[in-house]
Formats: structure tokens, C-alpha cells, sequence
């Protein structure tokens, strides 16, 4: 695996081992880099400590942060510039949408539902960037996570497909920002993976049956895939990478 031994990054939206966030969480512990991680509230605190206690590295900054929040992101960010001074880069794998905006029809999405959705899932990624910047004196290197649904209209996705095109467009703004900074910001579009988030979309199984029937490599893409993306895009191997999004989906982006 690529060395990121001495770097320090973040991994915000842990929710259980299934998250996608766990799979970065893992190649980059395997890289040899320090990690912080950040969960959403009170109820995430416990499973993510058990889970970060599993690593091989010792990890032991481990914070809250609401992206719903200015107060609480600023507040994360303000510890960690205490604790460890500065960062190399940071993986945003939070997304969030009413489960009822994720099935029927799109023209009946709710303007709470909407505006929920761009707040989580896409505006979250330009605060934590403002906040992080001041953090990558060195330079640095930001991961988002989207997916297809983004680019293309696909069965019941409606309201966080909208979210998708939102921070996929965010990424090229931030990217086109911070690169004078030496930070490049990309976003990887991973294929559907079985995760509490996915849960929520309806008709989801069938999603999955489909891409081992049709995609390229007739298989699921997996956490650990999307991990080993992102420890690329976190390592110099990708120096000349910025604004882009590259589709971690066993190729069914091609078809
Ligand atoms: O098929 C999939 N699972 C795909 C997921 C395919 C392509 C992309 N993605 C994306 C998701 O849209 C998301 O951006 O990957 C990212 C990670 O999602 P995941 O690993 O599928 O889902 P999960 O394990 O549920 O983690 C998402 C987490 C939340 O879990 P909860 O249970 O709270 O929804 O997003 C975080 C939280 O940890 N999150 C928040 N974090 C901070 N502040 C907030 C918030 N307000 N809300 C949700």
C-alpha cells in the first residue's frame, strides 16, 4: 500500500463498520497515517471509539462534529489546530436525506427535504473546507464522496441525486479556490455499497443485483476500494489531480 506515514488526516462520518468512511479509515491506518476522526452526535461516540480501538495505529482524537452547525464545525476544527497543530487532508463521507424524499416521486419533494439534503450532504463540505484550510499549512488534499446519481437520473436517489450534482460542482469551486494554497480537492463516486445511509433508498437490492450484471467487472464495488481511492488521492502519487471525481464502480459509469 501507498506510505502516508506522518501525515494526519480526518475521517468524518464514521457510523459503523459498514460505513465507507471505515473503509478509508483502514487503508490509511494501513498507510501508517495519524487519524481524527469526527462523528455526528452523541449516539455515534462509543461505537466509533470501539471501532477506532480495533486499528493497528493509536488514533486517539476522536471529536464531535454537526455539520448542521457553524458553532460545532469551527469548535472541531479549533481542537484539532490545538491538538495536533496542522493536517494533511481530510475525507467527507456525510450525506443525509428524509427517508420519504427517497422513494415516489421527485416533483413531490418537500422544500424542508430539499434544503435538509443540500445542507448535509453539500453545503457541509464548503464550511468544513473554510475551517480545514487554515489547518493545511503545508498544503493538502480534500476526498468527498458521491455517486452516479449525481450525473444522471437513477430510480428513487430524487432529492440527494440533487445534493450530489451540488457537491460534485463544490468540489470544482473549492478546488479552483484552494489550489493556489497547494490543496486539491476531489470527490470519488463510488458504486452503491450496503451502509445504514443505503438503507434508506428504496429499491436499493436491485441496484446492487443490476451492477453484477452490467457493470464492466460484473462485481460490487466495496469499502475497501473506495478506501484504497482515497489513500491515492491523500498521497502525492495524485499531485497533479484536483476537481476531478473519479467513479470507483466497477466501471458502470461507462455504460
Ligand atoms: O451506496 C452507498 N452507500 C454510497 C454512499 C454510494 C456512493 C456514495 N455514498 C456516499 C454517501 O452519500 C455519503 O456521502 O458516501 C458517504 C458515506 O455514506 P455511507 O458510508 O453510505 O453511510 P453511513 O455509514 O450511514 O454514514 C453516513 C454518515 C452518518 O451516519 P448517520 O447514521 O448519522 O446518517 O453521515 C454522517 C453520519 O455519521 N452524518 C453527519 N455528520 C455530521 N453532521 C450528519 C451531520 N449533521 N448527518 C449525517
Amino acid at each position: 500500500s501507498i506510505s502516508l506515514a506522518g501525515k494526519t488526516y480526518v475521517v468524518m462520518g464514521v457510523a459503523n463498520k459498514r460505513s465507507i468512511a471505515w473503509g478509508i479509515a483502514q487503508s490509511l491506518d494501513q498507510s501508517g497515517a495519524r487519524l481524527i476522526f469526527t462523528y455526528a452526535g452523541e449516539r455515534f461516540e462509543k461505537p466509533v471509539r470501539d471501532l477506532v480501538a480495533t486499528l493497528d495505529g493509536n488514533h486517539e482524537l476522536i471529536l464531535p462534529c454537526d455539520v448542521t452547525s457553524d458553532e460545532s464545525v469551527e469548535s472541531c476544527f479549533a481542537s484539532i489546530k490545538e491538538e495536533v497543530g496542522s493536517i494533511d487532508g481530510l475525507a467527507h463521507c456525510i450525506a443525509f436525506a428524509k427517508t420519504e424524499e427517497l422513494a415516489g416521486d421527485f416533483s413531490d419533494t418537500s422544500r424542508d427535504g430539499f434544503l435538509l439534503a443540500q445542507n448535509i450532504s453539500s453545503y457541509s463540505l464548503t464550511v468544513i473546507a473554510k475551517h480545514a484550510k487554515p489547518l493545511m499549512t503545508e498544503g493538502g488534499s480534500i476526498v468527498a464522496l458521491t455517486y452516479i446519481g449525481g450525473e444522471r437520473v437513477m430510480p428513487n436517489y430524487n432529492v440527494m441525486g440533487v445534493a450530489k450534482a451540488s457537491l460534485e460542482m463544490s468540489v470544482r469551486y473549492l478546488a479552483a479556490d484552494l489550489g493556489r494554497h497547494g490543496i486539491r480537492v476531489n470527490a470519488i463516486s463510488s458504486g452503491p455499497i450496503r451502509t445504514l445511509s443505503a438503507k434508506g433508498i428504496s429499491g436499493f437490492n436491485s441496484i446492487l443485483h443490476e451492477i453484477e450484471e452490467k457493470a464492466p467487472l460484473h462485481r460490487n464495488t466495496t469499502p475497501e476500494e473506495v478506501g484504497d481511492t482515497a489513500a491515492f488521492l491523500f498521497s502525492d502519487m495524485s499531485r497533479g489531480i484536483t476537481g476531478e471525481t473519479i467513479h470507483v464502480d466497477s466501471g458502470y459509469h461507462v455504460l
